[in-house]
């Protein structure tokens, strides 16, 4: 059956949200993403109207004059320029998300799904602190609106020392509000710190495999999230009553190309090495990961509640395990 999810993209300006919504059905497509291969998730951007007609309403017709087009022009502006909007109001797109392969039961006896993803500038959810920026009231009440509806919210941080920020207390009062909300569909929170391919631009030929570790990102987002003032606000969203889960995870709308002088690796260039992630088998394997990374896990787990092996539950973040030399590096 199809089921409907609402997901919100809420964080700080410049965080990321934008890029990362624009490298998203290529991450999909790509399986550049820490789900296993053999999930074989697919993501098409699809029309609203497509999104908002019940599937008995859709002629053949309408499945070859789809208009995505406001998500390909997302898409190429993110691919000419690096840069994907800069805005003051908040976008609504929309995508069809099917599991074709291995997954739990619950996951494939549900689906496809149609996705609404909205996009919000950080000017409205999470504006710099004393920072006053003239939003109009009815985009502050729109976002609000979407906000109420959403089954989830996807809050994107950029990978920086969390106590410089101008955004946490922003930060900490939309938590605040979306807890004492009456009525919320709220099921999932997943923050994810973006930009995550600069932690390893010294690391030379050695950077894809750092990055490929899932421990690795384990390990930068327990500090990440050490100076965090809102994090107990998330934990107590999980409380009994409370009803949401919440993940942790990293991603880099870039990923690891030469073209956004990011490290040092094209794996479609000569003379390039491939790189591969120890402990996932099959061709498949080969080539992920280097354009872009980890971008489709928020809105998969925002969309289906299905961990991938970077997404991070709070239990994980506190169990204490022994950490590896090979981290000193990125102290
Ligand atoms: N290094 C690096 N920079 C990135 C990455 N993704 C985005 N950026 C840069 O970060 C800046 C902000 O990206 P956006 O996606 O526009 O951020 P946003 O959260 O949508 O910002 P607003 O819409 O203004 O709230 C841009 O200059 C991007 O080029 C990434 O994966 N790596
Ligand atoms: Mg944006």
């Amino acid at each position: 059956m199809t089921e409907k999810v609402a997901i919100c993209l809420v964080g700080p300006k410049k965080g990321g949200k934008s890029s990362l919504l624009a490298s998203l059905t290529d991450c999909v497509a790509q399986s550049a993403f820490g789900y296993s291969p053999r999930l074989r998730p697919s993501l098409q951007a699809i029309s609203q109207a497509e999104f908002a007609a019940e599937p008995a309403d859709l002629k053949r017709a309408d499945l070859f004059s789809i208009d995505e087009g406001d998500y390909e022009r997302l898409k190429h502006d993110f691919a000419e320029g690096g840069v994907a909007t800069d805005t003051l109001n908040t976008y609504e797109y929309y995508f069809r998300l099917s599991v074709n392969g291995e997954a739990p039961p619950e996951v494939v006896t549900r689906g496809p799904w149609l996705l609404e993803v909205v996009d919000s500038a950080g000017e409205i959810a999470v504006p710099p602190d004393g920072g006053a920026v003239a939003i109009l009231n009815d985009v502050k009440a729109k976002l609000a609106r979407q906000l109420l509806e959403s089954e989830a919210l996807v809050i994107v941080l950029p990978l920086v020392r969390l106590e410089d920020s101008a955004w946490t207390g922003a930060l900490s009062r939309l938590i605040d509000r979306m807890a004492l909300t009456k009525g919320r569909k709220l099921k999932r929170v997943v923050v994810v710190f973006s930009q995550y391919e600069r932690l390893f631009t010294r690391l030379g030929p050695s950077a894809f495999t750092y990055a490929c570790d899932p421990a690795i990102a384990l390990h930068v987002l327990r500090k990440s999230l050490r100076a965090a003032p809102w994090l107990d606000r998330l934990r107590a969203l999980e409380q009994p009553g409370g009803g949401v889960s919440v993940r942790y995870t990293v991603c880099s709308a870039y990923g690891f190309t030469k073209r956004f002088q990011n490290p040092n690796m094209d794996p479609h260039q000569p003379g390039e090495r491939r790189f591969r992630r120890a402990g996932i088998e099959g061709h498949r394997a080969y080539s992920e990961y280097w354009r872009p990374f980890l971008t489709a896990e928020p809105i998969l787990y925002a969309a289906l509640g299905l961990d991938s092996a970077f997404t991070f539950s709070h239990a994980q973040l506190d169990a204490r395990t022994e950490e590896k030399s090979a981290f000193s590096i990125l102290a």
